[in-house]
């Protein structure tokens, strides 16, 4: 892979996850710091790569790609010898895919509902359904273990354990059983403690 992939991020934003993907990678991408507190999400020049102002974006031999998922399942497949989603012969391609997936349609706009108490009188026509059912499918994605794919660490642990560590930081759902374990097992990473070393250090640069 001649061209590094760019990828764009702040500290303290769901840049953070894909921040820790690339550390899987072994630091592959090269990082560009916006500083959304200064309306550098909204320059002109950012809006056309994404126009929803928002970090993290990664740009890659003239294609762009938006939103955390996209960005490591998209690394993922960029750099294959490492190793961090099953070929697309696997079948567990297909279970790669459904957690990876699940976390951003399901958990994230549930996690969000729950912080904002927002309660919902139709959960059949709401994509995410309701806490108990996102819950019980949780449950039965860890149910494997150790990682969604059971011994295989891939992407989809990187977007999964992003999203449980927050969900549970910010009091969502529950620290406990089977999540708690998880969380710990991914935050405890290498890659992960990588992760929060750089985003610590760029947090000072930027003065946030
Ligand atoms: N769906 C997006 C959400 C990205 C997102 O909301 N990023 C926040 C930071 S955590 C952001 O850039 N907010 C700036 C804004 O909305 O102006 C993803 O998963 O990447």
């Amino acid at each position: 892979m001649t061209e590094k992939p760019v990828l764009f991020h702040m500290p303290q934003t769901r840049g953070g996850t894909t921040l820790w993907m690339n550390e899987e990678l072994g630091d592959v991408c090269e990082i560009r710091l916006l500083n959304l507190r200064k309306g550098e999400g909204r320059t002109p020049e950012f809006l056309k790569i994404n126009p929803m102002g928002k970090l993290p974006a990664l740009q890659h031999r003239g294609a762009t790609v938006t939103e955390a998922a996209a960005i490591c399942a998209y690394l993922a497949d960029a750099f294959p010898a490492k190793g961090l989603a099953p070929s697309v012969s696997d079948p567990k391609r297909g279970v790669y895919y459904r957690w990876m997936f699940f976390a951003p349609s399901c958990i994230e706009p549930m996690m969000l509902d729950r912080l904002g108490k927002v309660a919902r009188e139709n959960t059949t026509a709401a994509g995410h359904g309701d806490y108990e059912r996102v819950m019980a499918s949780i449950d039965l994605a860890l149910s494997t273990g150790p990682w969604l794919l059971g011994d295989t660490f891939s992407a989809a642990d990187v977007v999964m354990g992003s999203t449980l560590n927050f969900a549970t930081m910010f009091g969502a759902i529950p620290k406990e059983g089977r999540i708690k374990d998880y969380v710990e097992r991914a935050t405890a990473r290498p890659a992960h403690q990588a992760m929060m070393k750089k985003n610590a250090e760029q947090a000072k640069a930027m003065a946030l």
